[in-house]
């Protein structure tokens, strides 16, 4: 980009470099701003959605990511070879390694997302610390450099209180993290986090923060261009999460009112401006009971829970992002924006709640997509795919809007209902029991939910899984013979669950083995 924010060379055609729902989520968006879109893929995903709703598609070899969705070089050559003029590094993968939006540049390619050099300030988390901290952006009581030893460590838990976490310099998202309740734990937990910081990140760094016991997670959108302007897209309540892995989202957040969240947008366009960000980026706040927040880290890249901020604030994040990068001006003006109705979002994944989330693999046979009114479904695989172990267990992203709170609640587990995932094990009832329960019915969350709440969401029955070969061949044959289908039940013997006739043979083929 030149001085004055221009674009030198027009972007006609984006490489999107990865897969699965944020891949064709991305190319979707690429299509409405007019511009081509370029799949890559890896051999196991080569009949995957993202690929045939590409213009061009590029196969970069085997499935393991470091051959092929982490593979720089290889993702560089397709961009050059297919004549792409852009870079979207979608999330996970490379879009928060700094070396690969450098590479990016240094081949005369645009990288949509922020300057490497924001990438690399925020993903040091003491670096981060200390440029929010310059900025006036509140942050968690706590180092700002890296400790040099368990004794640095003992006088600055002294000075802190207990409890203390030890985390990762390198980190984020709980990897190197240790909770230390008393002194006599400090000096092993501070070896144990080092040490498993430099197994993760290669960078064994560590510092402390003051433990803040039950907060919220709550995190801010922010979008920035490159004619100085920084808005924020209001709050996610990101609060369900399960070791790490988010579940469940909403926006906005019921323990945030408009004032708060006017300081906590402040905060945070401060923030994305203290680090010379450019498009869309997230900071992660902490929320405690008594009401104050705290930066907690920025991510640099668009994220999973990105629609429920789209259908609160009727943005495009991705097409902003794309404008963006071809030096346009946000289409969003600070002053106009305010939030509408609510929504949430479910992380329908390949995962068994009933048998400790272990991870699922195998073909998808059947899929019946919700629908209808104020449902989003953002899949990335359809019948007939594989699920494998290569990549994350994401389905699909169920996302539902409503007037109210209440009514996006109904939504959800309306089309909940809708859905039928035949041949994996998948959350899908878990996802229910979670809108089933009063305690998240009342917004009575915080980081320790599901913690707290799983057990009591896992009793009773698990429903029959549709996984069973007889039970997918009942599924295949009954969706065959839809036409024959017999006509819903009269009013006397209706269940308290409607359901379509073929659903109920395939149940009761797999109840009966
Ligand atoms: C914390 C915290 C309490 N106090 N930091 C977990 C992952 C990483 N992003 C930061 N994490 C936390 N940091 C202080 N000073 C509690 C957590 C935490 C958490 C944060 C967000 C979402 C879910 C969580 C689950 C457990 C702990």
């Amino acid at each position: 980009m030149t001085d004055d924010g221009q674009q030198m060379t027009a972007i006609k055609r984006v490489l999107v470099a990865n897969r699965g729902e944020i891949a064709l989520r991305i190319i979707r968006a690429c299509h409405e701003e007019g511009l081509e879109a370029v799949a890559v893929y890896s051999e196991v995903d080569r009949l995957s959605p993202h690929v045939r709703a590409a213009d061009l598609a590029v196969p970069l070899g085997p499935p393991a990511a470091a051959q092929s969705y982490l593979d720089i070089p290889k993702l560089i050559a397709a961009a050059q070879g297919a004549g792409c003029q852009a870079v979207h590094p979608g999330y996970g993968f490379l879009s928060e390694r700094a070396p690969f939006a450098e590479a990016v540049a240094a081949a005369s390619l645009e990288f949509i997302g922020p300057p490497a050099a924001a990438i690399r300030a925020m993903g040091d988390k003491t670096e981060a610390r200390r440029r929010m901290q310059q900025a006036g952006v509140p942050i968690v009581p706590g180092s700002t450099r890296p400790l040099a030893d368990h004794v640095q460590a003992r006088a600055e838990a002294a000075r802190l209180g207990f409890p203390v976490l030890v985390k990762a310099a390198a980190g984020g998202g709980g990897k190197g993290m240790r909770l230390v309740r008393e002194e006599s734990e400090l000096a092993s937990a501070f070896e144990a986090a080092t040490s498993e910081a430099l197994k993760a990140f290669g960078a064994g760094e560590v510092y402390l923060e003051k433990y803040l016991e039950r907060p919220r997670h709550i995190e801010i959108q922010i979008l920035a261009d490159s004619f100085g302007r920084v808005v924020a897209l209001g709050e996610r309540e990101c609060s369900i999460q399960r070791r790490h892995q988010k579940l469940v989202e909403e926006a906005p957040s019921v323990a945030v009112t408009p004032p708060l969240r006017r300081r906590m947008s402040e905060a945070a366009t401060t923030a994305a401006t203290a680090v010379g960000y450019l498009g869309a980026g997230t900071i992660e706040f902490l929320l405690a009971p008594s009401g104050e927040f705290s930066f907690l880290e920025m991510n640099t890249r668009l994220q999973v829970e990105h629609p429920v901020t789209e259908l609160v604030y009727g943005v495009d994040i991705v097409r902003e992002q794309l404008r963006v990068a071809m030096g346009q001006p946000l289409r969003v003006h600070a002053g106009t924006l305010q939030p509408r109705g609510h929504a949430i979002e479910c992380r329908i994944t390949a995962e068994d709640p009933f048998n400790d989330f272990l991870p699922a693999t195998g073909v998808v046979r059947y899929l019946r997509v919700p629908g209808g009114p104020g449902v989003r479904w953002d899949g990335g695989i359809e019948a007939g795919n594989e699920v494998t172990l290569y990549y994350d267990p994401l389905i699909a992203k169920l996302i539902v809007w409503g007037e109210t709170r209440s009514v996006a609640l109904e939504r959800m587990r309306r089309a909940l209902r809708e859905l039928a995932i035949v041949g994996i094990p998948s959350s899908q009832a878990f996802h229910l029991r979670v809108m089933d329960d009063p305690e998240f019915q009342r917004g009575d969350i915080d980081v320790t939910y599901l913690e707290r709440a799983g057990a009591r969401l896992l009793v009773g029955e698990p429903p029959p899984a549709l996984t069973r070969p007889l039970a997918v061949v009942a599924a295949l044959l009954a969706e065959e013979q839809r036409a024959a289908e017999p006509p819903p039940p009269s009013p006397s013997d209706r269940p308290a669950v409607p359901q379509s006739a073929w659903l109920l043979a395939a149940r009761r083929e797999a109840s009966a083995q």
